[in-house]
């Protein structure tokens, strides 16, 4: 499949200024939906019976799988975010001391267009999805998530990234004082991830905002995670605060903390076995106990669309 590039128009790639005043523009549209999230500091506040958090969006059923998503209670309660404790129980418990607002996102690198932009600026020029998406962890469990996001591709095109840019970087928050987890060596802070630009660029690659229709709960990655459904879930960073556009591929944290187990593509592969164990199967969380183990899917089922990115290459080799 061909990576489309999104059609935008050069006036889209508005100066600060203009994001500013659309901002307020905006915060007036966006009405009863408006979140806490998505509202600008000065807009009134939402109309009373609107619930705080709540999201507007459009349903993406093309690119949704039809799996019965895991309910929000398994999402939200069972999670790898180390910046808040090893144990899938410790971000729900902890993660209450991340403040997701005022937010910052810097972009830098191989862009024309760079700088710091608040949250607002990052997200609101873009439409709103829900998208039912399988999620694979490289630890052999899977779930089927509904994430509201916006394409990765759209917002990296604001940017006109350099013919240079090969790769896009993210990196993770990195405050000990809101992670606690960060004050422990378990892993190199800030975590940090890469994409290769057309997988940036895939259709299928989202920047999530919210889950349920709600924005994100923090132990999900508030306010802006990665999404690349094909990928092992540790490809899919949390709590973005830097997006850098790379002319090569940058080290990324779970292949600094044990390069023979964790390579750059990440990609979900049946065929290709972990060192310490088989990817051949997963268990569905939330599952009955004996139907929950199921065939793992070659990109997680999403063969279909991404297969022709990797196509030639040894995926052995390039895990
Ligand atoms: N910053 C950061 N991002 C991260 C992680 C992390 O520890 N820190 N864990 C990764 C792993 S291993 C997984 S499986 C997913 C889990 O996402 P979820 O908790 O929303 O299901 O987040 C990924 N992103
Ligand atoms: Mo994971």
């Amino acid at each position: 499949m061909s990576v489309r590039f999104p059609r935008i128009a050069p006036s889209e790639i508005t100066p600060r200024e203009v994001f500013l005043s659309r901002r307020a523009l905006l915060a007036g549209a966006l009405a009863s939906g408006a979140s806490s999230l998505l509202r600008a500091a000065d807009a009134p506040a939402p109309p009373s019976g609107a619930t705080p958090g709540r999201l507007q969006y459009t349903r993406n059923a093309q690119l949704s799988v039809s799996e019965t998503p895991n309910k929000l209670a398994e999402i939200a309660g069972y999670n790898n975010f180390y910046e808040f404790g090893t144990d899938k129980d410790d971000p729900a418990r902890n993660a209450g001391t991340l403040h997701t607002s005022p937010w910052a996102v810097t972009i830098d690198g191989e862009a024309e267009v760079k700088g710091r932009f608040t949250l607002e600026d990052v997200i609101q020029p873009h439409p709103l999805e829900e998208r039912i998406y399988r999620f694979r962890c490289v630890e052999a469990w899977s779930m089927v998530i509904p994430w509201v996001g916006f394409p990765l591709a759209d917002l990296l095109a604001r940017f006109k990234p350099t013919s240079k840019a090969k790769f896009v970087g993210f990196t993770t928050l990195y405050d000990p004082k809101q992670m606690p987890g960060q004050r422990a060596p378990v892993l190199q802070w800030p975590y940090v991830e890469a994409l290769r630009m057309d997988e940036a660029m895939h259709p299928l690659t989202l920047m999530v905002v919210g889950l349920y229709g709600q924005v994100l709960p923090n132990q999900d990655g508030a306010p802006l995670r990665l999404m690349a459904p094909w990928k092992y879930g540790f490809k899919n960073i949390k709590s973005i605060v830097k997006i850098s556009f790379l002319e090569k591929a940058p080290r990324t944290t779970w292949n600094i903390a044990a390069p023979e187990e964790y390579g750059f593509f990440a990609n979900v592969n049946p065929q290709v076995d972990h060192p310490r164990w088989s990817q051949a199967t997963e268990r569905r969380i939330g599952g009955a106990l004996l139907s929950s183990r199921r065939p793992t899917l070659m990109f997680n089922g999403y063969a279909e669309q991404v297969a022709g990115l990797y196509r030639g290459m040894d995926l052995k080799r390039y895990f």
